[in-house]
């Protein structure tokens, strides 16, 4: 009980906050349950992104990993930009460095660089063009060379490269909360729920992806997940998703292929943070406005598309 009512303050001045800092609140699709329900907004990091840019507000809180935050902050570069706790890093993002690239293209003249938005801006400064899990196929199909580069998610290359003619030059880079679901976990949830349909975020293995009936990134689930009549869904990708989809969809089964599917990234935001970050107005997450610019540049390539 009253952990209930420390729940319900904390709930209380998170709102009372909102109001007094004019800010909006995101939450990214792998959020925990108690920081998506008081989220203005769910979403993928390009639609929030987006809502941070389009809404009227002077402060986002976005409750997601640093990489979404900077996103917010290369769109709306007037908007003080908070990330709960400092710390939330992407493991995925990291395995690339401005420098790493720069060094990298210098072996590959003239070649086209996408980025998936898991970048630094540094990295997404000295890239092309962006892409999201949803859209990097069209991203890779809009470019007029026959070989492109990209970083860092090799998964997600790998799913290109296999619908593409194109030749895609991967970075050596993988989610590992993705890359350690197996296809026994899928099998074995197969056997366990067989009239139940696979999806699987294409940041999972190749032979991840061969097992699934669909693969689709976590906007694409989301809206799937409305449309299909389907009862019973085994989701391949970070549990956190499940909690939207159940949600949104009461009398649909969602059930994660991999309990342990987590982010431990994404889990290091929590109400208490939320609450502290808006008290304080810190961490706050800016981008040098000439890094900004550049970064830009490769955001609004892809979002022209
Ligand atoms: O772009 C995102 O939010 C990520 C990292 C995954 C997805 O599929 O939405
Ligand atoms: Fe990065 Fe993977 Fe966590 Fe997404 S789920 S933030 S890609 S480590």
């Amino acid at each position: 009980m009253r952990r209930i009512m420390t729940d319900i303050v904390m709930r209380e001045r998170i709102a009372r906050l909102k109001a007094e800092r004019r800010a909006v609140i995101l939450a990214h699709n792998y959020q925990i349950g108690p920081v998506q329900d008081i989220a203005d907004f769910v979403g993928d990091s390009l639609e929030l992104s987006r809502k941070a840019a389009a809404i009227e507000a002077e402060t986002v809180v976005f409750c997601g990993v640093h990489f979404m935050a900077e996103t917010a902050a290369i769109l709306c570069p007037d908007k003080t930009v908070l990330l709960p706790d400092a710390g939330a890093g992407c493991p995925m993002a990291d395995m690339i460095t401005a420098e790493e690239l720069r060094r990298w293209k210098t072996r590959y003249p003239g070649r086209k660089v996408v980025c998936y938005v898991n970048t630094s801006a540094e990295v997404k400064a000295e890239s092309d063009i962006c892409c999201t899990s949803a859209n990097a196929l069209q991203v890779v199909e809009s470019l007029p060379d026959d070989e492109v580069l990209f970083v860092p998610d090799k998964n997600l290359a790998a799913f290109v490269a296999r619908r593409s003619r194109k030749k895609i030059v991967a970075w050596d880079g993988y989610c590992y909360v993705h890359h350690h679901i197996h296809p026994a976990d899928i099998l074995s949830g197969k056997k366990a729920h067989p009239d139940a349909e696979v999806w699987a975020h294409p940041e999972c293995r190749p032979e991840v992806l061969d097992l699934a009936d669909k693969v689709l990134s976590t906007g694409q689930m989301v809206q799937e997940a409305l449309r299909t009549d389907r009862r019973e869904i085994l989701i391949a990708t970070e549990t956190g998703i499940a909690h939207r989809l159940r949600k949104e969809n009461p009398g649909k089964d969602f059930l994660p292929v991999k309990e342990n599917a987590l982010c431990a990234n994404m889990k290091k935001i929590t109400l208490p943070k939320v609450l502290s970050s808006m008290e304080k107005m810190k961490p706050r997450v800016s981008v040098p406005e000439d890094i900004r610019r550049r970064a830009l540049g490769a955001i609004e390539r892809m979002i022209r598309l």
